[in-house]
């Protein structure tokens, strides 16, 4: 049998076109490439030879693991004073009777109904409601913290703390020091969409910028917290935007550290400003997933959101650069759901995870938010799992 090293390597040697073959190079030698590159890579590159290279980037830094978490998602409102041409999801406050606004009390009544439940995380998001403000979350992370010390709490994109935070006349870093203080332990990657205001102004003009974006990750990173970054691809983008957006991250993770997981997010188009976009494919898909991996050489993880993308579509990432597949997500999260991802009701228990990981001969390891590893699943049948309570 042929070593898999040796392997890449005589791809990389056979590669025809000069320019591919020394990114290749170069990446084999865990040297960073350069935008351009970056740019090439989705030009020229194949989907085969980009799948390769990003498995074996992927391979070298995780073997053969696949994390996966056990969270839940509570999203307080769809009320949201923004206009993002992209978003199926928010109503406007003059609309409010056409939407949702949870109260603190229905909020602990959902993190009360995991009780007993083997859940790690609470992923907290939703719109920016005009009246949620910042001493409401507050109280709202103590009353969390105060039921369940343990959960971690992931919660709020740069667009719902930025709103926060100004409202309260709140700079940056207090604001954030106030939110962490009260039981914030990380950010999830949301809001982040395409950076470059080329693209900013025409699909989500009036929420934070990228600078502002950056300020709030690289505030709580200060703090010691970890977060993730998003990217919305697959519209009216360039390559050369999402590279730009990738090296903004890339620079920032130089300096802090702070990034755990990059998550590109696949546009869909159903019910929203920009129906009239098409779709990218499965190839874009894939080939988006095997740039990140080879561009970002500074993050551990790729994940692919597999509500938004379909089971089987996840399954082929795991080829193509991702290490990381989310959670055991129950129903609850609407924000895909009303785009138009494939699950209209995302909902897959530990035994379906771990079968779907399994059945691309990958390992699975169930994982905290930061990635601590909670259980390897390779060695324990599907049977044990479904019986076990604390399992599934
Ligand atoms: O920022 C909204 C996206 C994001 C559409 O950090 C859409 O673990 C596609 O960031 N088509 C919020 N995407 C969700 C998010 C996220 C999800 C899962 C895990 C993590 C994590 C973060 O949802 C928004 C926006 O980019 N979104 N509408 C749409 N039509
Ligand atoms: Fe509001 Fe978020 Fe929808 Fe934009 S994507 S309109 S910020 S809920």
């Amino acid at each position: 049998m042929m070593n898999p090293e040796t392997g890449i390597e005589v791809l990389i040697a056979n590669t025809k076109d000069e320019q591919l073959k020394a990114i290749g190079q170069k990446i084999l030698k865990s040297e960073r490439i350069s935008f351009d590159e970056g740019v090439l890579l989705f030009e020229k590159g194949s989907l085969s030879w980009l799948g390769a290279l990003a498995n074996w980037v992927r391979e070298q830094k995780h073997g053969n693991k696949t994390y996966f978490n056990r969270n839940f998602h509570i999203e307080p409102t769809n009320l949201c004073v923004f206009s993002c041409k992209f978003c199926a999801y928010s109503k406007s406050y003059a609309h409010r009777e056409e939407g949702w606004e949870l109260s603190i009390q229905q909020m602990l009544d959902i993190v009360k109904s995991y009780d007993g439940k083997p859940v790690t995380e609470v992923h907290i998001v939703g719109g920016v409601h005009p009246k949620m403000d910042m001493a409401f979350f507050v109280e709202l992370l103590k009353s969390i913290k105060a039921h369940r010390p343990e959960l971690h709490i992931k919660a709020f994109t740069p667009v719902e703390l930025d709103y926060m935070f100004r409202k309260a006349k709140l700079t940056t870093e207090e604001g954030m020091k106030l939110a962490h203080e009260a039981g914030l332990d990380s950010l999830p990657g949301g809001g982040a969409e395409i950076f470059h205001p080329e693209i900013r102004t025409q699909i989500c003009d009036d929420k934070v910028d990228a600078v502002g974006w950056l300020a709030i990750h690289e505030a709580a990173h200060k703090l010691g917290m970890h977060s993730n970054a998003t990217l919305l691809y697959g519209h009216v983008e360039k390559y050369w935007h999402r590279i730009d957006h990738m090296e903004r991250l890339r620079q920032l993770q130089d300096k802090t550290g702070g990034f755990n997981t990059f998550i590109p997010l696949k546009f869909r188009n159903k019910d929203n400003d920009m129906s009239y976009v098409a779709e990218s494919s499965v190839i874009e898909d894939m080939k988006m997933y095997a740039v990140s991996r080879l561009y970002l050489d500074n993050f551990p993880h790729i994940k692919s959101y597999w509500p938004m993308l379909g089971r089987q579509n996840a399954q082929l990432s795991l080829s193509f650069g991702v290490n990381d597949i989310d959670g055991t997500i129950d129903d609850t999260t609407k924000i895909y759901s009303m785009a138009g991802s494939e699950e209209q009701s995302p909902a897959m228990n530990t035994a379906q995870l771990v079968t779907l990981i399994k059945q691309v001969n990958r390992q699975p390891v169930e994982r905290g938010t930061l990635y601590n590893e909670i259980r390897d699943y390779s060695q324990i049948e599907l049977s044990e799992i479904e019986s076990n309570p604390l399992l599934n």
